[in-house]
């Protein structure tokens, strides 16, 4: 497979070319794309060096594949460029998601819906992919009527500018701010700007999305996303309220078969899920499963993912293993 990597300079973009040399993945040509102050640069993938090229040479190119991670203005211009050239595109960026023309794909739940005319597939938000993955066996069984959800979103979410004004702020030294206030030893309950009703893009990102991908819009979904001083991914208080009663044994057992998911979840040997354990691995981990008292049919659960790989990089490579299993490319 001709594969492209568009943003292969950035954060997410170096995460999906260690995911697909650990995965093995079937590139017979790798063709690292970015913008044009980095066209020239080189990068290493399986021990061999790649010349980072433009956006026009790779649409000429002709990938049968190319993984988006570039930001949303760059995939709204692009994306149909190499869609027109017969390539493929997977879009990390939030710009086709909620386009009622393009999938939003998470593949353990909806690779289904994909056929051989999706050109432009839309890889959901990482604080949605780790919430759904969870909720959608729970959906299935009893019928999800509403979810509010808290985030603790690691910096790396935001890139590398935010990672160097945690290290600067560690070392007490000024410099180039991500955020409009410090990170270190803070919360910022701010994620991406806001929008006209108050919450934020990040927030409104979790409430419209997990409707699309569960395929279900009578879901009610409310979130708080909050930026914390860590890096090893993202971590969620979900509260889900059921149409039907539940078992918790049963969800766990539910959760323990489904794939993706990794049950961490004892108290008495102190187990539930960390960002410190998630991070660099492609698991969903859920915890801290407990009835909500305070509600009937309502459930209490702390999820937990690293947002570079399952929340971008690994799922989006997941997509493309799909496509290639399904001979959809
Ligand atoms: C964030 N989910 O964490 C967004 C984009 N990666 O900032």
């Amino acid at each position: 497979m001709r594969i492209a990597v568009v943003g292969a300079t950035g954060m997410v973009g170096e995460v999906m070319l260690k995911v697909l040399a650990e995965r093995n993945f079937p590139v017979t040509e790798l063709i690292p794309v970015a913008s044009e102050r980095s066209v020239g640069k080189e990068i290493e993938y399986k021990g061999k060096k790649y010349k980072v090229v433009g956006m026009q040479t790779a649409v000429d190119m002709k990938a049968d594949i190319a993984l988006f991670s570039a930001g949303g203005d760059t995939s709204l211009e692009w994306a149909p460029k190499f869609a027109a050239a017969g390539t493929t595109v997977i879009d990390n960026s939030s710009a086709w998601r909620m386009d009622p023309t393009k999938k939003l794909i998470v593949p353990e739940i909806n690779a289904s819906e994909l056929t051989a005319a999706d050109k432009i597939i839309a890889n959901p938000n990482c604080s949605t992919i780790q919430m759904v993955l969870v909720l959608a066996p729970l959906h299935k069984k009893y019928n999800i009527k509403r979810v509010i959800v808290s985030t603790y979103q690691s910096i790396t979410g935001t890139g590398v500018k935010a990672v160097q004004q945690l290290e600067n702020e560690y070392a007490g030294v000024s410099g180039e701010m991500a955020y409009k206030y410090p990170i270190h030893r803070n919360a910022i309950p701010q994620c991406d700007s806001f929008e006209e009703n108050g919450y934020t893009k990040e927030e409104m990102k979790l409430v419209r999305e997990t409707k699309k991908i569960l395929s279900d819009n009578t879901i009610a979904v409310t979130a708080t996303a909050v930026r914390v001083p860590i890096v090893g991914g993202h971590s969620e208080a979900v509260n889900v309220e059921f149409s039907n009663d539940f078992d918790l044994n049963e969800v766990r057992n539910i959760l323990h078969h489904t794939d993706g998911v990794v049950v961490q979840d004892n108290n008495d040997t102190y187990t539930y899920p960390m960002p410190m354990y998630a991070q660099g691995k492609d698991d969903v981990f859920v915890g801290r499963i407990r009835r909500d008292e305070s509600q009937e049919n309502t459930l209490n659960m702390w999820i937990v993912a690293d947002n570079l790989r399952k929340g971008a990089a690994t799922n989006t490579i997941q997509i493309a293993e799909y496509l290639i299993a399904a001979k959809l490319v």
